[in-house]
């Protein structure tokens, strides 16, 4: 008997079409009886429909870099994948186990847990969206965990619209020809996830300034309401990093141009800025007014860049600006050019880029009236470079359109600030496109639902190799209610990506914004972020590394604990905290927590109000915070912006939970927090251990590497527990030790 890998898929393959031969129910037009798998990673295994798809395999979007067959797949792979033509539709199809829990498909509106759902992968300007929208960005990826706790992951590497299926099983309907689907396996979600970061790569370390707050609206004009915006925060004492100039800014919505009028001096501007240590980040859309004499539809005109038409004429779309043409990024000296356009933009000072409409979307118009948008033409031609494929329809790259422009905005704004790291925001993308800029969730909608699916979006995305994800906190659309936006705000601000937004029109929505109760609500939730930013300095860094989300779901505390599955009004930051969220208008969410570990439970965390004269527990707005029993947590003074004084290398606190045997650990990575010195060692990277004994608690640092010298600071210590806390205080380096009495 013939025992090879390829054999050993086909005998399977065989058993399902007897199956269905002998149900004759489902209408199937074609099987592929011979599909092959390779092994391209220790436990990652390629499967394609047969030899012929896989010798017509087009290179992946997905994949940082090819990953060539490295064995045959082994016989005990524990995932099969079958594939099939289904009303023109090819069709993968992955079964799974009774009792799996299905995750990832991206930034899926709706709950955490999949299983039952049906998403459309076509990336799609999904103004007001509702639950299984077809959305901005496209993650034809599935995360799978088994009633054990083991996982596993399957990719369809395609970049043509697809649908994901999970009424049984797992099944992938793509428009597009035979594509490969990727399967990893691993002992525990974690593990997938980290591989799935090894395969489509991670995020760039971000400056530190972008892990802030950001304030936004469509638009902050003209320029004297931004320093407007800006003082409102620096005259309250409200954090905040960064503030946002969305399109009035332009001239004629003209991208890399100012309006002379409300923005005349930009540069300016953003010294003013600066000066008042906020950074700023301007919006950069991908349609190009189709004008004789605007820089850049001339220069693109010279170079032939713009996307035609069937019949090989430039294809005319209208968005903003009026009639438009569009860059064609899947080729290289394009992406070249349009890298170049930073060079004087940011030489304004610019420190980052949002990349907007980049689904592409279309405006509908009806006489004077836009009532909707589309996307182009799915016979468009992309005249796209050998490497990724070749010349194809917009069907094939449309939804990669928004991953290569911001492959080429990054490269721009590297190039004009080679010193620095670059942050850009894209409301399109593809998986792995995580590589090249953060994601939020796109148009959301004022109300109780948005507020609360805005979690397991955010969480989606982390599952799915996008851990730099957050909603507009407060709602896009509609006004909404002073309550809503301090509760958006309670748990937006612990979020990946905070940042809050609002349309033009709408009510107004900075912190400030709903009087004075609802200030005092958001500051306090800023101010959490702010003090427990060397605890997300460090998960950023780790999530550079690894992959591994920031923002993580509960179940990623006990992937077998069946009942944390389909918790997502919680969510946990690290491992270590979780942030339990009252998601309704009633406050009826009854969270699930983790189990407690030998009898130990999860510390409630709570800090001392502003103003020393409450705390944040008594505030109903802010989400209860639970430290993991054996977790330390970095964390450091409340600070209105990432260089304010007194900061984390001044004074430290360490957030203890001991566990069953008195002991807890955690980790702080630091470094200058802008640049690339740390890629040349210059960081500094230590472990925290605590341990209880017969007269106190000894805590003391471990040294685990990087050239950065050692703040001399004060270090607190907070060891929380059932009957309260202990407190003590050293300095850094030194060995702490508190005593049991006090
Ligand atoms: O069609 O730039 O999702 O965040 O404020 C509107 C204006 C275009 C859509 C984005 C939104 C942004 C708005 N943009």
């Amino acid at each position: 008997m013939d025992t090879t890998p390829t054999a050993c898929v086909s005998r399977h393959l065989v058993r399902f079409m007897c199956l269905l031969a002998a149900c004759m129910v489902i209408p199937v037009a074609q099987i592929w009886a011979e599909p092959v798998g390779e092994m391209i990673g220790p436990r990652t295994a390629r499967f394609h429909a047969s030899e012929a798809a896989r010798e017509a395999m087009v290179p992946s979007f997905a994949l940082q870099s090819p990953r060539p067959a490295i064995a045959d797949v082994p016989d005990e792979f524990p995932v099969e994948v079958s594939f099939s033509m289904e009303d023109g539709r090819f069709v993968s199809e992955i079964p799974i186990e009774e009792g799996t829990s299905l995750y990832g498909t991206g930034q899926a509106a709706g709950p955490l847990l999949r299983n039952g759902r049906r998403t459309e992968h076509w990336n799609t300007d999904a103004y007001g969206y509702q639950d299984e929208s077809p959305l901005y960005t496209a993650h034809p990826w599935v995360l799978a965990v088994r009633a054990d706790g083991s996982a596993f992951g399957v990719l369809a590497d395609s970049t043509y619209r697809v649908f994901i299926d999970l009424t049984e099983g797992i099944r992938f309907e793509s428009e597009g020809p035979e594509h490969p689907v990727i399967v990893i396996d691993a002992d525990s979600p974690q593990g997938v996830v980290r591989e799935l970061g090894d395969l489509t790569g991670t995020i760039t370390m971000p400056p530190k300034w972008a892990i802030g707050y950001h304030q936004c609206r469509y638009s902050y004009y003209p320029e004297s309401r931004v320093k407007e915006i800006a003082n409102g925060f620096r005259d309250r004492n409200m954090p905040c990093d960064v503030i946002w100039m969305d399109i009035d800014y332009m001239d004629g919505f003209r991208s890399f141009t100012f309006d002379p009028e409300h923005f005349p001096d930009p540069a300016g501007l953003n010294a003013w800025l600066d000066g008042k240590s906020f950074a700023n980040i301007w919006m950069i859309n991908p349609g190009i007014k189709n004008e004789d004499g605007y820089f850049v539809h001339d220069q693109g005109d010279a170079i032939d860049a713009w996307v035609r038409n069937s019949d090989g004429t430039e294809y005319l779309g209208e968005v903003w600006p009026g009639e438009v043409v569009f860059p064609d990024y899947t080729m290289a000296h394009v992406r070249e050019w349009w890298a170049g356009l930073y060079e004087d933009y940011m030489a304004l000072g610019i420190d980052g880029v949002w990349n907007d409409m980049n689904e592409p979307a279309i405006l509908i118009r009806e006489g004077d009236e836009i009532v909707g948008a589309t996307t182009m033409p799915e016979d468009n031609i992309h005249r796209a470079d050998e490497v990724l494929g070749g010349e194809g329809p917009h069907a094939r790259y449309h939804n990669v359109f928004g991953m290569m422009m911001i492959k080429a905005t990054r490269e721009g704004v590297m190039a004009a600030n080679p010193d620095k790291r670059p942050f850009v925001l894209s409301r399109a993308n593809y998986i792995g496109g995580h590589r090249y800029g953060a994601t939020w969730t796109g148009d959301n909608t004022t109300n109780w639902f948005h507020l609360d699916t805005s979690i397991p979006m955010t969480l989606n995305l982390g599952l799915s190799g996008q851990p730099f994800a957050g909603p507009d906190i407060g709602g896009f659309i509609d006004p909404g209610t002073p309550e809503m936006f301090a509760r958006w705000m309670g748990f937006g601000a612990l979020l990946p990506f905070a940042r809050g937004h609002t349309q033009t029109g709408n009510i107004d929505k900075e912190p400030w914004a709903f009087g004075p109760e609802v200030e005092a609500s958001c500051r306090r939730a800023l101010e959490r972020r702010y003090r427990l930013i060397p605890y997300y300095y460090t998960l950023f860094e780790e999530s550079s590394r690894t992959g591994m989300p920031i923002a993580r779901p509960v179940f990623f505390a006990d992937p077998a604990d069946p009942r944390l599955r389909d918790e997502d009004d919680s969510f946990l930051i690290g491992d270590d905290i979780l942030v339990a969220v009252q998601t309704t208008p009633d406050r009826s969410s009854a969270h699930d927590l983790p189990e407690n570990t030998e009898g130990i439970a999860w510390q409630k965390l709570d800090f001392a109000d502003f103003d020393g004269e409450g705390r944040d527990s008594e505030d109903p707005n802010q989400p209860i915070l639970y430290l993991r029993p054996g977790a330390i947590v970095p964390s450091g003074p409340v600070i209105e912006f990432m260089g304010d004084t007194p900061n984390q290398y001044d004074e430290l606190t360490l957030l203890i939970a001991l566990d069953h045997e008195g002991r807890a650990s955690g980790l702080l990575y630091e470094d200058a927090g802008e640049g690339w010195g740390y890629q040349q060692g210059e960081y500094r990277r230590i472990r925290f251990t605590a341990e209880l004994g017969d007269d106190g608690v000894t805590v003391q640092s471990e040294f685990l590497g990087g050239s950065m010298p050692r703040p001399d600071r004060a270090v607190r210590v907070r060891v929380l527990g059932a009957d309260g806390e202990l407190v003590g205080e050293g300095r850094g380096g030194e060995v702490i030790r508190i005593p049991l009495d006090g």
